[in-house]
């Protein structure tokens, strides 16, 4: 049994608990058999056994107290993966569904998606099985405080940075913030990112998910003299990433024609009212349903809208891991889908993308390259932060775009180094990804 193997064997057999970590695990690590083989050190330096462990795992309770004076207990965790390359940097995810798997797995992408950009980060993840839906404001502001009350023993700016994620926006980063300096008395603003913008926040963080995945999928499609123009967009997801990326998609002369939240799916032919949606799900905190009450003639379904007969050109799935699986994929295709590129993180599993890996032609971009655009400007914000000192939109928007198109290049540089198709984009973001971090690891001797 070769290196890779014996490593995922050993994944498999001690970590049969974390599905989403051991999926994740094993999409990377089959992608690097090439790496390995030609660079024997990394098996001499055992960096595969090394590098699936995380640095270190923090778990915590969190308790706050409810409308009805009840207390309500949660888990709360930090997974500080690798630190290789700068302080350990990931969002916070706030959904019913987390857990440990759920968040070693997204720590584990972002190792490779922060050494993409280029940036000092090193990758982390952290978050609660707390659901925010249906909770009143003041009930969120609780649980946020309580949350901060342990996590701040273990973050700094300089050690671990969190952000924001899946239930966790600005209003939420705020609170931590605040609570954060409330504890140390330190306004040290690189602490935390995804801040408002006037205490400390980048201009454009709120966007540069959605933004810099559309800047990525332009720089594929010039791989092919194309553009965005005229395309029809299937979008799922309605919440940060989804609709920014619906707006710069438009921005850019594409036609965004459906849109869906955990329950159902918009269909709008004529394109989705992205204001509209906005008043539903971000100031309402309504269901995307909703949206029928004011156009007629847009279909709701309920459901996967991968499920669905729609004839699209471009699929970029922003909502969450394992919305698409072999089956989707092939619906999708049979509809005349050219590009999928991941706003969420992980939205396909492994069949699912080897499917597309097999198909001649096909453009797809994995999440750890192509919505790298938060992060980076997460990276940004910390930029700004330590200078005291805040770039214009202008500028942070040519950096994202830089930053976007650079690690678009080198996926299509790597492959090309390793006599791989130029468009595999997963070997590409995989290998270069990698091989920055197990360099580090091996020059510190982490
Ligand atoms: P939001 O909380 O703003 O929005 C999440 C959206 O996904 C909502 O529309 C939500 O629907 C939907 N959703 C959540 N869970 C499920 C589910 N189990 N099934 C179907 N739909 C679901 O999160 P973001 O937009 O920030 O994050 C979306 C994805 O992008 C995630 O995978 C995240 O990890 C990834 N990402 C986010 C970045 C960021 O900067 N925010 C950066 C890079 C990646 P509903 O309203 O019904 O819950
Ligand atoms: O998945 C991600 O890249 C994020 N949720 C953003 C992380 C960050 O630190 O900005």
């Amino acid at each position: 049994m070769g290196y890779i193997d014996r490593v995922i064997k050993y994944i498999e057999d001690n970590y049969k608990n974390e599905k989403e970590f051991v999926q994740s695990a094993k999409e990377i690590l089959k992608s690097l058999n090439k790496v390995v083989e030609i660079n024997p050190i990394y098996e001499k330096e055992r960096i595969l056994e090394r590098i699936i462990i995380p640095d270190r795992v923090v778990m915590f309770k969190v308790m706050y107290e409810d409308d009805n004076g009840v207390n309500q207990v949660h888990n709360g965790y930090r997974v500080q993966f690798n630190n290789a390359l700068g302080p350990y940097k990931g969002g916070i995810r706030f959904h019913p569904s987390v857990n440990l798997s759920i968040l070693k797995f997204l720590g584990f992408e972002q190792i490779f998606k922060n050494a993409l950009t280029g940036l000092p980060l090193g990758g982390g993840k952290g978050g609660s099985d707390f659901d925010p839906k249906g909770k009143s404001e003041i009930e969120i502001k609780r649980f946020c405080i309580s949350f901060m009350n342990e996590l701040y023993h273990y973050i700094g700016s300089d050690k671990d940075v969190p952000a924001g994620d899946i239930g966790v926006g600005q209003k939420e980063i705020g609170y931590l913030y605040g609570q954060y300096k409330k504890l140390t008395n330190q306004s040290l603003s690189g602490v935390i990112t995804g801040k408002g913008v006037g205490y400390g926040g980048s201009l454009l963080r709120k966007e540069a998910t959605g933004y810099g995945l559309i800047y990525f999928v332009e720089r594929m499609l010039s791989q092919n003299n194309d553009t965005l123009k005229n395309k029809r967009v299937m979008i799922s997801g309605s919440g940060n990433v989804a609709l920014h990326a619906a707006k710069k998609a438009v921005e850019l002369g594409a036609k965004v024609i459906t849109i869906s939240d955990s329950k159902g799916y918009i269909y709008d032919k004529k394109g989705v009212d992205l204001s509209l949606v906005s008043e539903i799900k971000e100031k309402r905190k309504g269901r995307i349903k909703e949206y029928l009450d004011y156009k007629k003639d847009a279909v709701y379904g309920e459901g996967s809208v991968y499920d669905a007969n729609i004839n699209v050109d471009i699929v970029l799935p922003c909502a969450t891991q394992n919305e698409i699986d072999l089956d989707r994929v092939k619906n999708i295709i049979n509809n005349g889908c050219i590009l999928l590129a991941e706003g969420a993180n992980m939205p396909l599993n492994n069949e699912a993308i080897n499917y597309l890996l097999e198909l001649d032609g096909f453009l797809y971009a994995p999440g750890k390259a192509a919505n790298a655009g938060g992060v980076s400007v997460s990276g940004l914000e910390m930029v700004q932060n330590s200078q005291r000192y805040y770039f214009s939109s202008e500028q942070v928007d040519k950096m994202l775009k830089e930053i976007m198109y650079q690690i678009h290049d080198e996926c299509i540089n790597t492959c090309l180094m390793y006599g791989e198709k130029p468009t595999n984009y997963v070997f590409g973001a995989n290998a270069r990804g990698f091989v920055r971090v197990a360099d580090a690891m091996i020059a510190q001797n982490l």
